[in-house]
């Protein structure tokens, strides 16, 4: 039976629930190991003038203190440009920067060391705000940008209808329940091997190398697993790794950082916000003829993979939907924040809510139902299918899953429902918002597309798996163990994942863009490929031997149910365990590295032409939220999902990821709330202050279904990437919300801005349009 298509158990999913499961932090110490945490930054802005850590050293326990004069190599790192600072050097950015590393014997000793450090600096007004980013001119990078179709502002002036507007975009918080971790050990002659809680084993091994000043072949980096990782982890944990590393280096002890939740919310990057300025032009039926977009995120103090997650916004911006002329230009801006970087989504989040956005203001501006709006909208099938930057959109089912989640989910039985209901009850407010979702599967950098991958058969018959995939709770190894399974004929349970090290597999991509059973599982079956063609060649020989009159055949040879025959003799059979074992004697090789890289994909940024995508993971959510009309307070009342995720691997896994992502998005446009006081510092940096959805958020009626699709044929088993794509499904609840608004305030309702909290969604219910309409709170206005 294979394994693949069916329900297995997550790989650690007993040492999940009996926390078993080691986490970093649940490593044992090793002898003479230290405690490290850092001094981070009191201000946002201002020029570092002095660091006095006398007292500190004295402090019984405080082994060392560390600025950026003990940093051996290079302070300087980052994954698109070295231009962020492993430790403050004369400037500081933002509140909560590293500025000086302790290390001490004890917990207790580390927090009496990092508050005896004593700072001077002279501070400086910090730059907070996109507007005022965007008003300064404190770009970092290039503009980015996509368009086709001749001149956006004539053909805007050639569509009978015209709106534009700004639109508002919170951040979000990865909120993974293990913090940023690292442990170090020093070893002989310089070498460093650093544990590391993160989804990029190649970026820490370079980063800690060259902060070193050491060869990349003398640094390794070893991922267990992480506790969640959500993109917060896919350049972030860096930084501790690289302290962890300077402290072993420098004292020759292990060192062991563990952020606490607070440092962990203060310090670092989280969901881009944007600022969005767009302006739309169409028909009378609601068809989109021309789309203008200017999309602004704020990026933080340095790049990141801000120009990556960029391009993925202009890559994004037309969501489901056909627009024959487009111009979407992108501008990162300079803020004194911690560095913005990836969240599940990567940018496409921010376009596809801006743009679900633009379509229910159409809607409603024509008094138009928003699925016909949708449904005239959505990319075609024959025609009308070609994205703005050239691909074409192949196989695109989303006509009929916007026409099946309607019926599935009555819609439009249910939107005269609520219209009706809404006229009549003073108390409660409804909306209902069908949305669709196309994300483009594959990294937009060409080059991270490639996977490479470890199997050794040992000689009882079980086997061992190293890629360069990193398991976060996705069920990465669950999958890939179910591929090699299938590829030899076991029982699952004969396969082992094993953690991945940069030893075993080199030179990796980040366990990121959704790709990652794609591209590490097709190499993991790429390396039992070559040995199956060695074990066939013997396999078949010794079949012969065993049957009279059998002539060797590797090509007749099947491997299946934990034994080896020839399809011609199907009863003379060689457990596969003896058969490796024998196979060892006669000297076969039992291990192979396999290698995959992504056919087919190209994409020119110049230009902004190209097929930057192997294929897209398709979907669509119906929302149906409910909201007080005296608090504000939202409750969503139903949700139906459809998404088309191929053939599905392991279904639970699966449905695991559609949840849990959907529910995430969800967080991110109706609850989750980034403040910020007036000199940066964030105050919403633990769970009493920010507001993840709870299991009393989860949709009261919940129903998921999964798009019937064989089609995916280029794909490994025919299977589509599920990791971020639902989390564009919660979009359908902040639409949702807008619609619910339209019945009590039209022109409120333009101004919502997203996250919709219950405090936005009772500003505009109370005729409030703010100042800055729609203005996410930030420290310019509170
Ligand atoms: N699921 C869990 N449980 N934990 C995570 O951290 N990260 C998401 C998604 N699902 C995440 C998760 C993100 S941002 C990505 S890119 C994918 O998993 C990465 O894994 P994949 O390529 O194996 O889907
Ligand atoms: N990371 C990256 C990503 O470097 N490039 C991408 O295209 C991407 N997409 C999603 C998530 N992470
Ligand atoms: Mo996911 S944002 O690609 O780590």
């Amino acid at each position: 039976m294979p394994s693949v298509g069916t329900t297995i158990p997550h790989d650690s999913a007993v040492g999940h629930v009996t926390g078993q499961a080691y986490y970093l932090d649940d490593v044992p110490s090793i002898a003479g190991e230290l405690h490290v945490g850092f001094l981070p930054s009191p201000i946002a802005c201002g020029a570092l003038t002095g660091i006095d850590a006398a007292a500190a050293r004295a402090i019984p326990g405080v082994v060392a203190v560390y600025t950026v004069a003990d940093v051996p190599a290079h302070n300087m790192f980052g994954p698109l440009a070295a231009d962020e600072p492993l430790l403050a050097d004369g400037r500081l950015l933002y509140v909560g920067q590293p500025v000086a590393i302790v290390a001490a014997e004890t917990r207790e000793a580390l927090h009496r060391g990092i508050a005896a450090v004593k700072l001077a600096y002279a501070e400086e007004p910090p730059l907070l705000s996109l507007e005022e980013s965007i008003d300064q001119q404190r770009f970092l990078g290039v503009e980015r940008r996509i368009a086709r179709g001749g001149e956006i502002e004539a053909e805007l002036a050639k569509a009978p209808h015209r709106l534009s507007g700004t639109f508002h975009i919170g951040g979000q918080e990865q909120f993974y329940l293990e913090s940023q971790a690292a442990i170090a050990y020093p070893g002989e002659e310089g070498q460093m091997v650093v544990h590391s809680s993160t989804q990029n084993p190649t970026e820490i091994q370079t980063v800690v190398a060259e902060m070193l000043g050491v060869g990349f072949h003398d640094v390794v980096c070893v991922t267990k697993r992480m506790g969640g990782g959500f993109g917060g982890k896919e350049t972030q944990a860096a930084i501790p790794a690289m302290m962890a590393a300077l402290v072993a280096r420098k004292t020759g002890r292990a060192a062991r950082v563990i952020f606490d939740k607070d440092t962990d919310m203060c310090s670092t990057g989280k969901r881009h916000p944007y600022l969005v300025r767009w302006a739309v032009g169409f028909e009378r039926d609601g068809r989109i003829h021309a789309l203008k977009y200017e999309f602004f995120s704020n990026g933080g103090c340095s790049l990141d993979l801000s120009p990556s997650i960029m391009e993925r916004t202009l890559l994004h911006a037309d969501n489901a939907y056909y627009i024959p002329h487009a111009d979407f230009r992108g501008r990162i801006c300079f803020t004194n924040l911690p560095s913005n970087t990836a969240f599940r989504g990567f940018g496409g989040p921010q376009a596809m809510a801006a743009t679900e956005n633009i379509i229910e203001s159409i809607a409603q501006h024509l008094a138009l139902d928003a699925y016909d709006v949708r449904r005239a909208n959505v990319y075609g099938v024959a025609d009308r299918n070609v994205t703005p930057y050239g691909q074409i959109v192949e196989k695109n089912h989303l006509p009929e899953i916007f026409e099946q989640l309607a019926a599935s989910s009555q819609y439009h039985a249910r939107r005269a429902e609520i219209a009706r209901r809404n006229a009549s009850d003073p108390l409660t407010l409804r909306g209902l918002a069908l949305t669709g979702m196309k994300f483009g599967i594959s990294f937009t950098s060409k080059f991270l597309n490639q996977g490479n991958a470890l199997v050794n058969l040992y000689t009882d018959g079980t086997v061992q798996v190293s890629t360069g995939g990193t398991e976060m709770g996705q069920g990465l190894n669950t999958k890939i163990r179910q591929m090699v399974a299938d590829e030899f004929g076991l029982d699952p349970s004969r396969v082992r994942l094993m953690p991945t090290s940069t030893e075993k597999n080199n030179n990796t991509s980040p366990t990121a863009a959704s790709a990652s059973t794609d591209l590490n599982g097709a190499a993991a079956v790429q390396a039992c490929q070559q040995i199956k063609r060695r074990l066939k060649k013997f396999a078949a020989d010794r079949l012969s031997d065993k049957a009279e009159g059998l002539t060797p055949s590797p090509r007749h040879v099947v491997f299946a149910e934990n034994v080896v025959y020839d399809r011609r003799r199907p009863e003379v059979r060689i457990a596969f365990g003896p058969l490796c074992d024998e196979a060892r004697r006669e000297r076969v090789d039992l291990g192979a590295r396999g290698f995959f890289a992504t056919p087919g994909i190209d994409f020119n940024r110049e230009t902004g032409r190209g097929t930057p995508f192997f294929y897209y993971t398709q979907g669509a959510a119906a929302v149906e939220v409910a909201i007080d009309r005296f608090t504000g307070e939202l409750t969503v009342a139903r949700a139906d999902l459809l998404i088309d995720i191929g053939r599905s691997i392991n279904p639970g896994v699966d449905r695991g990821q559609i949840i849990g992502g959907f529910i995430q998005g969800m967080g991110w446009v109706t609850a989750e709330a980034l403040e910020y006081n007036a000199q940066g510092a964030l105050l919403s940096h633990s769970p009493t202050t920010y507001k993840i959805p709870a299991v009393t958020d989860v949709p009261i009626d919940f129903r998921l279904a999964l798009f019937d699709n064989n089609d995916n044929v280029q794909n490994i088993r025919r299977s589509k990437a599920v990791g971020e794509p639902p989390l564009m499904l919660g979009i359908a609840a902040w639409t949702a919300v807008k619609n619910a608004l339209s019945y009590a305030n039209a022109e409120a309702a333009t101004f919502l801005s997203l996250p919709a909290t219950g405090e936005e969604i009772l500003r505009c219910l109370s005729f409030q349009v703010p100042k800055h309409p729609g203005s996410p709170k930030t420290a310019s206005h509170t």
